[in-house]
């Protein structure tokens, strides 16, 4: 523990007490934002030097520093000069051009990489980045980190056979805070338990009792014939992946729907890209989609009138009714006008049954951050639950459980793709934003081996989900 360092970051106001609301949604009684060291090198040196007894004192081992991108870079970057350490950078985004390489600098696989971290939550961010290196053979037992909150980051990373060592933990700053007399013995106690405990969503509409989150009991209470649908395939076939088949010809279609069957719950089109659509190959996809257990989910995004709806999402080349078991709807054009929708569930004809409004862009810039806005897309969902399933959204946008939260922008490899399209971790989307099923599109149609990317993110949708619901 370096108290000099604790002193200097408790002088410049970097420790705040309160009732702070994290990313998560999580309440903390406390809020440390380490950013502000980067203003002042001194501090960043004290930090850096600190980082460096750690690992000159447990005689760490390594060959190259890697700093988890991008608030932990400069400190890494003083690590490297203290300790005369060769460096390499991991990129956030694979570059879209060139060589795609996601680790700058120059390296040999089977040597071993140290890694450096600001703060450690729960441990994700150094995860992600260590199965970066690992995949590029580098071998990644040890981070340092500058503070641990002590909210399980330790005990996740062990898992991964990660060794964390910090140069202070959350204890550290809550007793320097007693000695000066900033907070009780009690107090300390108090903020610990609640940092350890599991994340509750606050605010439950039900009179503040928790909410029941797990698919089990929603999918018996349910009484949206989209939800049960998707839910009894998410039980069954234990995966929450959605597929963004993003292609513009019907052979690719039926390829990757054909590989990706056994691991998806639902397939998603933009049937409005496709050059050579045709009633042979919704016949192909139907039975695929039914021999496979998935939901075939068209993805119109329809705004506008109740009844040019009502003909857009029935007639035209495309019917889209007569194959699509889930759409998109824009909440812009009211409540009055999804009504109409609500005839073709159940219809003789029509495979519909519900849709989603999309409370939530994943692009950059979106409009529909607005709280407003997505607090009037909620209201009209519960008008109409009979025909919406839930919403596209960032996080979940609502407390209620009777709606199944779907979001897209989940990429492990890459985080932008430099239209506006943002991504973020499986871990990210469920655990930390509260959603149920994840749209993955190019992270598994770019990729040169699309089965081995459908079964990591099967994966890790249902991990993530288990430990968010456990
Ligand atoms: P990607 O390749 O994983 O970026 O594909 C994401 C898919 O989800 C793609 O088909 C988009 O049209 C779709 N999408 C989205 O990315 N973001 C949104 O906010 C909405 C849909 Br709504």
């Amino acid at each position: 523990m370096s108290v000099e360092l604790i002193a200097q970051l408790y002088d410049r106001e970097v420790f705040k007490l309160g009732e702070f609301v994290l990313k998560s949604g999580q309440k903390s009684p406390i809020y440390i934002d380490l950013r502000e060291l980067i203003t002042s090198i001194k501090i960043l040196r004290m930090a850096a030097q600190s980082l460096c007894d750690i690992i000159k004192k447990n005689n760490i081992e390594y060959d190259y520093i890697v700093g988890v991108p991008y608030a932990a870079l400069p400190i890494a970057t003083l690590v490297c000069d203290i300790l005369d350490a060769p460096m390499l950078l991991r990129r956030k985004e694979a570059k879209s051009y060139g060589t795609k390489k996601l680790i700058e600098g120059k390296f040999e696989a089977g040597k071993r990489a140290l890694i450096v971290e600001d703060v450690v939550t729960s441990g994700q961010s150094i995860y992600e980045t260590v199965e970066i290196l690992r995949k590029e053979g580098l071998v990644c037992t040890d981070v340092v980190s500058v503070l641990d909150r002590q909210q399980g980051g330790v005990n996740v990373l062990k898992k991964h056979g990660i060794n964390l060592m910090s140069v202070i933990t959350m204890s550290d700053i809550l007793d320097y805070m007693i000695s000066v007399d900033k907070i009780t013995a009690q107090r300390k106690t108090e903020i610990i338990d609640q940092l350890a405990a599991p994340f509750i969503p606050v605010g439950a509409e039900n009179g503040g009792v928790p909410a029941d989150w797990k698919l089990q009991s929603r999918c018996e209470t349910t009484e949206n014939a989209l939800n049960r649908r998707i839910m009894e395939i998410i039980l069954k076939k234990e995966t929450n992946l959605c597929l963004a088949a993003d292609y513009t010809s019907t052979e690719q279609i039926l390829k990757i729907a054909e590989l990706a069957g056994p691991h998806i719950c639902a397939l998603k089109l933009h049937a409005d890209i496709v050059k050579d659509w045709s009633s042979g190959f919704v016949k192909t996809l139907t039975a695929l989609a039914e021999s496979n257990d998935f939901v075939i989910f068209e993805d119109r995004k329809f705004a506008d009138t109740g009844k040019t709806m009502e003909l857009q999402i029935s007639q035209g080349t495309l019917a889209i009714s007569s194959w699509a078991q889930m759409v998109t709807v824009h909440s812009t054009p009211g409540s009055a006008s999804i009504k109409p929708l609500k005839q073709f569930v159940g219809k003789d004809g029509s495979r519909l049954l519900g849709c989603l409004l999309i409370a939530e862009l994943s692009t950059e810039g979106t409009l529909t951050k607005d709280e407003n806005y997505k607090k009037g897309t909620v209201k009209m969902a519960q008008d109409n639950k009979d025909v919406v399933g839930g919403f596209i959204c960032q996080k979940r946008v609502a407390n209620d459980p009777s709606f199944l939260y779907w979001t897209p922008g989940v990429n492990l490899d890459a985080s932008t793709d430099g239209s506006g399209q943002q991504w973020r971790s499986v871990h990210q989307a469920i655990v930390e934003e509260k959603n149920d099923v994840i749209i993955v599109g190019r992270a598994i149609t770019e990729h040169a081996d699309p089965v081995s990317q459908l079964k990591r993110y099967k994966e890790a949708g249902m991990e993530a989900l288990a430990a968010r619901d456990h």
